[in-house]
């Protein structure tokens, strides 16, 4: 059998949609991650960074995350590798590191420069993890006595090799990061990872060596540069901008050469994130729905009370505005088969261009 890795990243546990709390909608997607182990016979779950919303995150988000924790631990066989984002507090990752059973978890909160893998096992030999906690540079800059250190390049090239002399000769190797790669696609609501401005991205070229590169920070799933190279993306869509995004788990298995086959294995929220665009008298005649929604308008004239009756239907509608000009291409509440992710960008873009011209 060979290793089985289910990919995870940017929970942002005690985070809200427009003021409403995700509590339930997060209770949801850590239920699937615990279900997708199980059913995929997953060896390893992997958490790449953001694993809460803020460095203080509320009681209930770190109850949730002890909850989670406890379900993998006690229903599943699986290890567990994650490490800290830039929205986590390194410290506080680290504190879970500090009793854990360390033949099956890696638990990575402050930057090292001695990181360890945790070196795992299947029928074709060992795989070493590498898990690289996100830090800024004036971190890095103590961390390794180094006063070179000042981009996130440099950052992550010095924990990359550091990891890298720890591997055992042989041994197939996966790197976990929290970090922006050079050629991706990011939506609105992830935090820059550099204090001072200047280049925050980094040449996949850094990961030299690795079988697969488990990436969290970027919130729309893809690969960048090469397939091996992936951002599982976020569990739940945090912004408008995120509404047409299937969101997935990535399910990766890596061979006995070291090569990784990558599946996807889709969340259900039980709350969507969509723009609703038509009449709001149309718009009144929808199904109920609980559904995050951004309402366009395209009456010609502003209605009286348009967002309090479109929340007779619609109780958590966040947004509302209006656009006369632009009339739906086809009907606004079609449920249609949401599209992938850079087909909807390309769709966005493409009406963005012909609303310009
Ligand atoms: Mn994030």
């Amino acid at each position: 059998m060979a290793m089985r890795i289910l990919h995870t990243a940017d929970l942002h546990l005690g985070r809200q949609f427009n003021g409403i709390p995700l509590d339930d909608d997060h209770g949801a997607v850590l239920g699937q991650i615990v279900s997708a182990i199980t059913s995929n016979d997953i060896d390893v779950l992997v958490i790449a960074g953001d694993i809460f919303d803020r460095a203080a995150p509320p009681t209930s988000a770190v109850r949730q995350f002890n909850g989670f924790l406890a379900r993998v631990a006690s229903e599943t066989a699986a290890a567990v590798v994650m490490i800290a984002g830039n929205h986590d507090s390194g410290d506080r990752i680290a504190s879970m590191a500090i009793m854990t059973d360390t033949r099956r978890a890696l638990i990575r909160g402050a930057i090292s420069s001695d990181e360890k893998p945790l070196v795992l096992s299947d029928a074709h030999g060992p795989v070493a993890f590498t898990g690289l906690p996100f830090a800024y540079e004036y971190a890095a800059r103590e961390c390794f006595a180094d006063e070179a250190l000042h981009t996130p390049e440099n950052v992550l090239a010095a924990q990359v090799s550091c990891g890298r002399r720890n591997i055992p000769d042989g041994a197939r190797w996966v790197v976990v990061s929290h970090a922006f790669v050079a050629g991706a696609s990011t939506s609105e609501n992830e935090r820059p990872l550099t204090r001072v401005g200047g280049v925050e991205t980094v040449s996949s070229a850094v990961f030299e060596g690795a079988h697969y590169v488990a990436l969290g920070h970027l919130h729309r799933p893809q690969s960048v540069g090469a397939s091996h190279v992936r951002y599982s993306g976020s569990p739940l869509a945090f912004g408008f901008d995120e509404s047409d995004c299937q969101k997935s788990m990535s399910l990766v298995e890596i061979d006995a050469v070291g090569r990784a086959t990558i599946e996807t294995v889709p969340f259900e929220p039980i709350r969507r994130v969509r723009v609703l665009r038509g009449r709001h008298a149309e718009l009144l005649l929808a199904e109920r729905s609980d559904d995050f929604i951004k309402v366009v308008l395209t009456d010609d004239v502003p209605v009286i009370d348009g967002m309090k009756r479109i929340r007779d239907v619609f109780p958590n509608a966040c947004e509302l505005l209006y656009d006369p000009a632009r009339r739906p291409a086809s009907p606004a509440l079609s449920p249609g088969k949401r599209p992938a992710c850079e087909a909807a960008r390309r769709a966005s873009r493409a009406s963005a261009r012909r609303a310009c011209s």
